[in-house]
């Protein structure tokens, strides 16, 4: 493959969208020619979806074609499936481009099997980048940076999430499924999120209230949403926090040893996950404040960069990845259904 003309569409963090011709076209008007995408492999699938990876002719000016991520439902899958993936891609054409949020580059639903066409993110997701860099010994960051760097880029993760969220709640969007899984990592290591499969718009409600029935990720939503089917930007806070503690400790699984009625039962009488011992004291309390029962009292997304920033300019060491006790975190339990339940 020759690289001069592979073009992977991603911006780096914090800069304006860059001058792509096509990819500057208001998403309204990106239906995009299926004969100009070539499949080339799958990148992963879940039960009735499945995302490949695609080169792309003629979506930007200069490259002959460009790598792109395809959302796709795989055979078998039904109408419901179908139009989960439509109401997907509505939600994602009325977002404007954020260099934190994967970016919607075009979509064929003119016939099936639907497309819908999002930036390619060539280091997967942030639950196997964490994971990863456990089973290398921490050289993922530590030999590249020295090991005082590994907790800076851990805080950059918990900071990019974080802006992407403000921004996704700045256009009165509920994500609904905020984990590390459904974060991406792009090439150089900005997270963004992605995976508005739950997320719903609620430009005029504020408020969503759950109707339709399917496994939902118990160990992330917050109490509300869990007791009364209740979501909003601040039940987005609770995930985020428990996204915070996948990050501190590297990928693991939330709750360890905790079926997902007991962590019912505990979180109602006020039990929250405790300080990994390798986390220090201000990132703890910012994940206990994205806990807190009344979801008014929590922070809002654009409070929790704020801080992570002032945190991050300090420059201490928020995780100390060399004290990690990974045993305790590699707890798997009987019977368990998934991240889903
Ligand atoms: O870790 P992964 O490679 O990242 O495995 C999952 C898989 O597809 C199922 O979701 C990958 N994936 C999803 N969207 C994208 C994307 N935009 N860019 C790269 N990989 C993606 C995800």
């Amino acid at each position: 493959m020759n690289n001069k003309e592979i073009d992977v569409i991603s911006q780096p963090a914090n800069q304006e969208p860059r001058t792509a011709a096509y990819a500057n076209t208001p998403t309204s008007h990106k239906a995009f020619p299926r004969d100009q995408l070539k499949i080339i492999k799958e990148l992963g699938h879940g039960a009735f979806g499945q995302v490949l990876l695609a080169e792309a002719s003629g979506m930007t000016q200069g490259s002959k074609v460009t790598l792109v991520a395809v959302k796709t439902l795989k055979d078998g899958a039904g109408q419901s499936d179908k139009a989960d993936m439509m109401r997907e891609l509505d939600l994602m054409k009325k977002l404007p481009d954020h260099c934190n949020v994967v970016r919607l580059l075009g979509f064929c639903v003119e016939e099936d099997p639907p497309y819908i066409i999002v930036e390619y993110q060539s280091r997967g997701n942030l639950k196997d980048l964490l994971k990863d860099s456990r089973s290398k010994g921490r050289r993922v960051y530590g030999n590249r940076h020295g090991p005082s760097n590994t907790s800076k880029d851990l805080m950059k993760f918990a900071k990019d999430v974080a802006d992407g969220m403000a921004f996704i709640s700045s256009q009165r969007c509920i994500h609904r499924d905020l984990a590390a899984r459904n974060v991406l990592v792009a090439e150089d290591m900005t997270c963004k999120v992605s995976d508005f499969g739950l997320a719903r718009d609620v430009m005029n409600i504020r408020v969503y209230e759950r109707r339709s029935q399917g496994p939902l990720p118990m160990r992330w939503m917050a109490l509300e949403s869990i007791l009364d089917d209740v979501y909003t930007t601040a039940s987005d806070v609770w995930s985020y926090g428990v996204l915070l503690w996948e990050i501190v400790t590297l990928g693991a699984r939330p709750y360890p040893a905790m079926a997902p009625s007991e962590m019912i039962d505990k979180l109602q009488s006020g039990y929250r996950m405790p300080k990994p011992q390798h986390c220090q004291e201000e990132l703890y309390v910012m994940m206990l404040r994205c806990w807190y029962e009344n979801p008014e009292s929590r922070p809002t997304f654009k409070m929790i960069s704020k801080e992570l920033d002032k945190l991050i300019n300090k420059g201490k060491e928020y995780i100390s990845i060399a004290d990690i006790e990974e045993s305790i975190y590699e707890v798997v339990l009987k019977d368990d259904a998934g991240d889903k339940v």
